[in-house]
């Protein structure tokens, strides 16, 4: 007989029989991959902070991506880390500011891969988390190692540097080669008729928007962009050869969906037991403006209105397959763009003279390539159904972030070093985002402290002519407060030197000398 003592009552027992399973249900939980969400970033190009509708400042409206908005937090200082496009690519997949490493500018289309295939990116993370991860749209971040043969498979893409699938163009819509790459090789290439591409000289007997301007058919140029003419429309650099793999144009919008929803279809977690991660980067509204005829003459604002609404029907119909497959709640999905607005971009395609009313800047100052805040305020938006606040976010937040707060979500750890962990910012459980931030516009930086920015004397235009844009430099010291002075029209440097010096020696730190 039992010693009495040693008799548990019978409710004890019964929890012992629960707890662990308890316990392994809960443990299974947490560590079981499929619970991590999806994740999905949109992100533009060239769409400036005034261009989406949600954000109340222009005439053009977006209802798809209002309804993000309308749906998640909506980022009133959400940043890319520059006013162009390679450099704020390059901070999103590395964490890293651009600044910190040598070649970061506007890349040429045939620019070797300016990542390290050594680095920790964004995806390689979250391939090692367990994620698929994929790419889908503009690359412009270099391919191969220097003297590309477009013609083989390529060494250095974006599979090199954690995308487990990628389909791309190289550069942007308006350099050579017009090509999509999927994964190591360009797509539909007939061996027969090779690929040549050169940024210096021509190919002997070739076409130029020069030599022969009846080409342009589509698109004229009004500044750079005339060297080979493809699909009516004269571009950067020259190229040769390869027509059976060229893109349309008016066809990329599609192309580039397709992509993203057989990439969805593939990787369904459902399917795979993984969670995936999805850049979608897409083409709008950069130039050349070419968009779908469904969409021409629709915003009444000419092809950079339509081009827009081009990109809005994307996210819309992106959202729509979300939806059908039953991840909404299971996928969080950013919206952004990866530099602020230009009008005139090198081609006379009525942007300035069919703008209207519409303000793509928001009534920021500057644009695309300014050191001002319509360089790098961008519309930032994030929306996880039943995770994220339906609210609006005044919390400073980058997209260098996303490499932490990803790795959180993710349930990794996170070594970048600019990056920082706004996870609860981002899905609008905390307004506390970041108090320091640098900015940087072809090579020059200002910075973000709480709501002051300084932009530290700097030589150079104050006018980008071509363009129409203030470049934001100036000899003196610039000091603005964006709470009461968004637009930065009141310089307060002379008034406050305290302030600015104590904010020159705080950027110095994060920068160096
Ligand atoms: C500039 C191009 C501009 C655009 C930009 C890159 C000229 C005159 N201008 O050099 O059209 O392509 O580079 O834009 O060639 S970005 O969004 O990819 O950074
Ligand atoms: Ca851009």
């Amino acid at each position: 007989m039992i010693n009495k003592k040693f008799r548990l009552p019978a409710r004890f027992l019964v929890l012992f029989a629960i707890l662990p399973a308890v316990f392994l249900a809960g443990f299974k939980i947490i560590s079981n991959p499929d619970k991590r969400p999806n994740i999905l970033v949109i992100y533009a190009d060239d769409l400036g902070y005034g261009d989406v509708s949600a954000y109340k400042r222009g005439t053009l409206k977006t209802p798809n991506i209002d309804e993000l908005a309308n749906g998640g937090v909506r980022f009133t200082n959400g940043y890319a880390t520059s006013s162009t496009c390679t450099p704020s690519r390059f901070a999103f997949l590395t964490g890293s500011y651009p600044w910190r490493t040598k070649g970061t500018s506007i890349l040429p289309g045939d620019a070797p891969l300016l990542i390290d295939t050594s680095t920790l990116t964004l995806p390689k993370m979250l391939k090692k988390a367990g994620y698929f991860t994929g790419v889908v749209g503009k690359w412009h971040l270099g391919l191969g190692s220097g003297n590309l043969d477009w013609n083989k498979e390529i060494q250095k893409s974006p599979n090199d540097v954690g995308f487990d699938y990628s389909y791309i163009m190289a550069a942007t819509n308006d350099r050579v080669p017009t090509v999509f790459v999927e994964n190591r090789k360009v797509a539909g290439l007939d061996p027969a008729d090779p690929l040549l591409v050169d940024y210096q000289k021509n190919f002997a007997g070739e076409p130029t928007a020069i030599s022969n301007p009846e080409l342009m058919t589509k698109l004229k140029w009004q500044h750079g962009h005339n060297q080979s003419v493809h699909n009516g429309v004269p571009r950067i650099g020259y190229m040769k050869g390869g027509k059976s793999a060229l893109w349309v144009d008016e066809d990329m919008a599609d192309i580039f969906l397709n992509k993203v929803k057989s990439f969805i279809d593939d990787h369904h977690p459902a399917r795979t037991g993984k969670p995936f991660f999805m850049y979608y980067a897409l083409h709008e509204p950069h130039v050349p403006r070419v968009p779908n005829a469904r969409f021409v003459g629709k915003s009444g604002m000419g092809p950079r209105g339509d081009a827009i609404l081009e990109a809005d029907w994307c996210v819309g119909e992106i959202m729509k397959k979300l939806k059908k497959e039953g991840l909404l709640e299971n996928t969080l999905v950013v919206f952004s763009s990866d530099n602020g607005p230009v009008l005139n971009d090198g081609y006379y395609d009525e942007a300035v003279e069919k703008l209207g009313k519409h303000t793509p800047s928001g009534g920021l100052r500057g644009g695309k390539y300014s050191l001002f805040e319509a360089g790098a305020k961008v519309p930032f938006i994030a929306c996880w159904k039943g995770v994220t606040k339906t609210m609006i976010s005044d919390a400073v937040i980058c997209q260098v972030d996303l490499m932490a707060s990803f790795a959180k979500l993710a349930g990794v750890k996170n070594s970048s070093p600019d990056s920082k962990d706004l996870l609860n910012v981002l899905i609008g459980k905390s307004e506390k985002g970041r108090n320091e931030l640098v900015l940087e516009a072809s090579g020059r930086l200002a910075f973000r402290q709480g709501n002051f920015l300084l932009i530290p004397p700097g030589k150079g235009q104050k006018i980008i002519r071509d363009v129409n844009i203030e470049t934001g430099l100036s000899p003196e010291f610039q000091l603005y407060d964006l709470a009461k002075d968004s637009g930065q029209m009141h310089n307060i440097a002379r008034q406050y030197p305290q302030l600015r010096e104590k904010m020159l020696i705080a950027m110095q730190k994060i920068v160096g000398d």
